[in-house]
């Protein structure tokens, strides 16, 4: 790692490299049971194999309304191989809603920094969240109920609160041109709209997708949330290059806005 930036991990960026089915790291996955744990339902932790590059960022992933885990697993390898320790969770009921999502995003991050079997692979203090729909409004909860958090990136997210002036945590807010369950002009539109003038956000409107873009393999999706999270839980400005000039639109890319440069 760059001697003056302690949290880099990982080779030199590049567009290929962030829009890679895998990155740099080979990855090891870790069940963790339902009954094993309080406060949420249990998940698998996916985390680089390798322990010589020491500690890395962790981020908690949540599904939506109605989903297991396995509608977000595509994204544990995913980023977990360009050096972040990935906890996709299953909620304890699948009935749950953003704010008990949100709760269960942090408490699933305290047993992964505090008791899980990968725990010394963690830096406790470079924690983000993720979620899908519900999950993703449960994203926004958990950030403002934890201003600690490096990042924040609701995917296709749903929530009855559409303000959130509260939070201090970098957001990359997802959305979908074509989503009819959470559409964006009263979901993620609002959301970033109301996210503070002065924080580090991001929106980016997928094109050509729907609420369920955010369940299978996605590079869009991919390439941003990566860059996103590098820049803010690693504080890796070598990722900035994907970030700022603001991105245009383009045939996976509906719209996009955000501050540049970015100021944290
Ligand atoms: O998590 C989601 O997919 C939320 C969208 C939804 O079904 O809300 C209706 C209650
Ligand atoms: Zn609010």
């Amino acid at each position: 790692q760059a001697a003056d930036n302690p949290y880099e991990r990982g080779p030199a960026p590049t567009r290929s490299s962030i829009e890679a089915l895998r990155g740099p790291y080979a990855t090891s996955q870790t069940s963790v049971s339902s009954l094993s744990v309080r406060g949420f339902g249990g998940g698998t932790i996916y985390y680089p194999t390798s322990t010589a590059d020491g500690t890395f960022g962790a981020i908690a992933v949540s599904p939506g309304f109605t989903a297991y885990q396995s509608s977000i697993a595509w994204l544990g390898p995913r980023l977990a191989s360009q050096g972040f320790v990935v906890f996709t969770i299953d909620t304890n009921t699948t009935l749950d809603q953003p704010a008990s999502r949100g709760d269960q995003l942090l408490a699933a991050l305290d047993y992964l920094t505090q008791q899980s079997s990968v725990r010394s692979r963690v830096d406790a203090s470079r924690l983000g969240v993720m979620g899908h729909s519900m999950g993703g409004g449960g994203t926004l909860e958990a950030a403002k109920d934890r201003p600690s958090l490096q990042a924040a990136i609701p995917l296709t997210g749903w929530n009855l609160d559409t303000t959130w002036p509260e939070l201090k945590t970098p957001t990359m807010v997802i959305g979908a041109d074509g989503d009819t369950i959470a559409p964006v002009l009263t979901h993620s539109k609002p959301f970033y709209n109301s996210l503070p003038g002065s924080l580090d956000k991001a929106y980016l409107e997928l094109r050509g997708a729907t609420h369920f873009t955010p369940n299978t393999s996605d590079t869009t999706i991919a390439k941003y949330s990566i860059s996103w999270l590098k820049r803010f839980i690693d504080n890796d400005t070598r990722y900035e290059q994907f970030l700022c000039p603001l991105p245009s639109a383009s045939l996976t890319i509906a719209e996009y806005r955000g501050n540049c440069p970015h100021t944290s």
